[in-house]
């Protein structure tokens, strides 16, 4: 490697060291849609046939913010019961843990309080929970009333958003947004 390329790569090298990492924790009822969100924000892609999250799924990506640019890392866990001893030892560190569920099923939305339980147990400490209110489309309009949503989400201090996988950008402007309050 020439001496010019060598500073370049001591430069990246550096950058990358010195860039902020954000962890990114999904919870949630199978099926509302946590593996689809991640895809629509980074690949800008949601596929159509459901294919559950064995376990846990792990990816990262380098996200450009207005001022600064962070490495998150997605740890997208499976709702399913059968994977809680696998999923809750990995909620340490957890910058961010969206709490998602799906807008045309209230019993997603119902089961919203026993996975914010089980993360804070597990969790230890960790930066913000936001809910997410998935599958906007499937309904039509903002289906949750406001009330029933907020009753839940304000008496726990939570931020909600009401999004679409299929909506890039909403979904990217929400990602952006939460990735933005934290730092
Ligand atoms: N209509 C609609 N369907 C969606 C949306 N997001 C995801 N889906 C569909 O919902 C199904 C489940 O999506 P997944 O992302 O695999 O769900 P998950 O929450 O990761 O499920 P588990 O991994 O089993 O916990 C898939 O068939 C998706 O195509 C959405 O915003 N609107
Ligand atoms: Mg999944």
């Amino acid at each position: 490697m020439n001496e010019e390329w060598s500073e370049v790569f001591d430069e990246c090298v550096q950058k990358t060291k010195l860039k902020r990492w954000i962890k990114v924790v999904t919870l949630g009822s199978p099926h509302v849609g946590k593996s689809s969100l991640i895809k629509s924000f980074c690949e800008k892609k949601v596929p159509k046939i459901y294919r559950p999250t064995v376990g846990i799924d792990y990816g990262c990506s380098n996200v450009q913010l207005v001022d600064s640019e962070v490495m998150v890392t997605f740890w997208d866990m499976s709702g399913h019961d059968d994977y809680k001893l696998i999923r809750q030892p990995l909620y340490k560190d957890t910058d961010i843990c969206l709490l998602v569920y799906d807008e045309s099923s209230n019993e997603s939305f119902s089961k919203l309080g026993e996975y914010y339980k089980e993360f804070k147990l597990h969790a230890g400490k960790y930066g913000n929970i936001v809910v997410v209110g998935n599958k906007l489309d499937a309904v039509g309009t903002k289906s949750k009333s406001r009330s029933e949503l907020e009753k839940w989400t304000n008496g726990h201090k939570l931020e909600v958003h009401q999004v679409s996988s299929f909506d890039y950008e909403d979904v990217a402007n929400m990602f952006r947004h939460v990735l933005t309050t934290l730092i």
